[in-house]
């Protein structure tokens, strides 16, 4: 069995640890298509949030607490760079987390694709799961705010990172997104899918991007496999992170049946066919999709795993 699950930030890497846990009992290959709209270039390095927070997470050297980053982390770096000023101070590097970056970033000025590079770091924290991001094509996630000079687009990560989302804002865009290409193995693993899974992840900011590479959204409602989304809302609320904030931008309602409309039904147009929400949300109305109430919380692997467990039931 192939399971392809959409993923990005701290809730797909928790996911994926579910779905790790359930394909190692099942005998299934897993491969995560990963977000790449929140990579961004910061003191010269390339940064890959999701990519890193799925990797460090499935590899165990996640800060769990912080939810993104390496868990045992120093900053001296940081500081040193506070120390000449170097913009921009407010994003943080971690020393351990650098070496990442500076690999990555040397790789990918020798030419490397990102997915080759996130391949080879991969060799090193054993992931369990095969890492795909979804373009090798630059894909930036910008922000449309209002300033006191007129509408300006900044990257995500100023966006959220810098003003935690709280400055008017229009609207989200993926720079990039139209001359993008899947990332090698993207289109493959969708094709021979057993099953699709959309992770509990932002779906403004995380599963849209991923969606907007051309051919990937085709491939998806076009494929065999059955597509089941996990709601990121338990009861009017992210789990964690900024889905509220990014679903009010775009309009949509901070419900689990809000972002299961938002994705809609495949049969007209939408992704899903199942959708998974949890207890508290039991009744949420998704038309055209088959809706299925289960405890959510991804507490430890245990929990995650059974939930992954119901996802699979919804097939
Ligand atoms: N999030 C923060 O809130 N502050 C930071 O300084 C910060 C630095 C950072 C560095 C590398 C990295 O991979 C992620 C980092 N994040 C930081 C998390 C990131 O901004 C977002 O949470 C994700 O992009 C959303 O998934």
């Amino acid at each position: 069995m192939h399971i392809v699950v959409l993923a990005g930030g701290i809730g797909g890497a928790r996911f994926l640890t579910g779905v790790r846990a359930y394909a190692r009992e099942v005998g299934a290959e897993v491969t995560a298509v990963v977000n790449v709209g929140d990579d961004a270039i910061m003191h010269g390095l390339r940064i890959s949030p999701d990519l890193d927070s799925v990797m460090y997470t499935l590899g165990g050297a996640a800060d769990a607490e912080r939810g993104w980053g390496r868990a045992g982390e120093t900053w001296a770096v940081r500081q040193e760079l506070a120390a000449y000023d170097a913009q921009p101070t407010w994003f943080g590097l971690g020393d351990k987390d650098l070496a990442t970056h500076l690999v990555r970033t040397n790789m990918l000025n020798a030419g490397y694709p990102l997915s080759a590079v996130t391949e080879a770091l991969c060799a090193r924290w054993q992931p369990g799961v095969r890492l795909l991001p979804a373009t090798d094509d630059r894909l930036e996630t910008h922000v449309v705010v209002e300033t006191d000079e007129g509408q300006r687009a900044i990257h995500f990560q100023e966006w959220w990172v810098r003003h935690r989302g709280d400055i008017p804002t229009r609207r989200f865009v993926f720079v990039g997104a139209d001359a993008a290409t899947p990332a090698p193995g993207v289109l493959d693993a969708l094709g021979n899918a057993d099953v699709v899974l959309v992770a509990p992840s932002n779906p403004v900011v995380s599963i849209a991007p991923i969606l907007a590479v051309p051919g990937l959204r085709a491939a998806l409602t076009g494929g065999r496999a059955p597509v089941i989304g996990i709601s990121p809302i338990i009861g009017g609320a992210p789990v964690r992170g900024m889905a509220d904030k990014c679903l009010a931008v775009i309009g949509a309602e901070c419900s689990a049946a809000g972002v299961g409309r938002l994705y809609g039904p495949r049969r007209e147009g939408g992704v899903l066919d199942g959708w998974l929400v949890d207890t508290s949300d039991d009744g949420a109305d998704v038309p055209g999709v088959t809706v299925r109430a289960t405890p959510l919380w991804m507490s430890d692997e245990v929990a995650t795993t059974a939930m992954v467990r119901d996802a699979m039931e919804l097939t």
